[in-house]
């Protein structure tokens, strides 16, 4: 059966989906200039059924953020500090460890660990950071670090990037983030982090990462005063480096959220932007096998309609998170299992558990009364 199409631009587009062909820069551009959202995430969705059948993925996940100090001061950012705001925090290693142990401590199956760009920590204090996790935590996978804390490392440590990422693997890092990556354009990164590393480099450190053997994650951030040139030539950059290493698990459009950063005058986004986001990428990263729907970027309603657009992955049950929510974000730090399958159920789909290498968690009687 041919769907309808209010846009009859997209009908191109639908014959080459269909087909499983390749979209260009052009169709990207023609995806996000259409207001057709039930078009976009029709097709999203055939793509999304096509690898992954009625499967969506969640994890038991807990997030870490072992300081907020950070000498960046991107203006996108509501979360880092300067080292002499009083309200500023780094936690000492013993805190980190008690912290990751409190909680759904024996379900949880991924740590995410980020956080500032600290003028002192050293590179030693972090793999002594890993290495302590993994002895408590030996089941529990440590996906650690975005490419510019690698880069930042590297600069403190006056080691390669290839360097550094060897030394924190063989300390226990497993696999890495999507973050940081932003928007790859140079004149809007000078506007919104023009104390990060670049673009250019953002993806040199992820093609080291994939060259060692780890496997990453890989995001957008979108919505504040990036255009949608900016959006097609981010993605298609990003498709570009998979086809060179295979890499990149798992991709993340992150909506901005203004308040209490320096461009809290933008006005945050939309549902419609949202979900559309959600599709385009789907289209458009055709190499990268999962599309995540981060409930809390999203809100968890959004989220759920995300499934039907595009997403297979709704990420974990996070339990404490700060980068959305010093940004403003009024959605619940930590979902518990049994919310995330539910709003997995009802949009018709199959959850499935999955540990950070996308391998199905099977849960035993005892474990599920904990989850519960
Ligand atoms: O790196 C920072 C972005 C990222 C703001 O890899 C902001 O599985 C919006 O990367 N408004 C952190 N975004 C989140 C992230 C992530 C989340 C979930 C899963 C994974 C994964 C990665 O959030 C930052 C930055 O790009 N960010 N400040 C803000 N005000």
């Amino acid at each position: 059966m041919i769907p309808q199409f209010e846009d009859q631009r997209l009908v191109p587009i639908l014959q080459k989906v269909t087909a499983g062909e390749r979209l260009s820069f052009e169709d990207g551009l023609t995806l996000y200039d259409s207001n057709d959202l039930l078009a976009i995430g029709y097709m999203a969705n055939m793509v999304r059924e096509r690898k992954h059948g009625k499967t969506v993925y969640f994890n038991v996940n807990r997030h870490i953020n072992p300081t907020d100090v950070c000498v960046a001061s991107c203006r996108l950012c509501a979360f880092g500090k300067t080292k002499k705001d009083p309200t500023s925090y780094t936690m000492s290693l013993e805190e980190i460890w008690h912290r990751a142990g409190e909680g759904y401590t024996e379900s949880v199956t991924e740590f995410h660990i980020v956080g500032g760009l600290h003028p002192e920590l050293t590179l030693d204090w972090y793999c002594e950071m890993l290495r302590g996790l993994k002895q408590r935590f030996p089941q529990v996978h440590l996906k650690a670090f975005t490419m510019v804390e690698i880069s930042w490392f590297a600069k403190r440590s006056k080691l390669s990037h290839r360097e550094v990422i060897r030394k924190l693997r063989e300390a226990g890092m497993d696999s890495m983030p999507g973050g940081g990556a932003e928007i790859f354009s140079e004149s809007v990164r000078r506007i919104i982090c023009d104390h990060k590393i670049d673009g250019g480099e953002w993806l040199e450190i992820a093609k080291i990462a994939h060259e060692e053997g780890l496997k990453t994650n890989c995001t957008m951030l979108y919505g504040h005063i990036e255009a949608a040139e900016d959006r097609v030539d981010h993605l298609v950059k990003l498709r570009e480096v998979q086809d060179q290493t295979g890499g990149f698990v798992t991709f993340i459009p992150l909506a901005f959220h203004p308040d209490n950063t320096p461009l809290q005058h933008i006005p945050r986004t939309t549902g419609f932007m949202d979900l559309k986001n959600i599709a385009i990428s789907r289209l458009m990263l055709d190499n990268i096998d999962h599309i995540k729907a981060y409930w809390v970027m999203m809100t968890p309603h959004v989220a759920q309609i995300a499934l039907r657009f595009g997403a297979d992955d709704i990420d974990g049950t996070v339990v404490e998170e700060k980068i959305y929510h010093d940004a403003g974000s009024t959605v619940t730090q930590g979902l518990r299992r049994k919310d995330l399958l539910r709003l997995i159920r009802e949009a018709g789909c199959e959850p499935v558990e999955r540990d950070t290498r996308y391998n199905r968690v099977e849960r035993t009687e005892s474990a599920f009364a904990i989850l519960a």
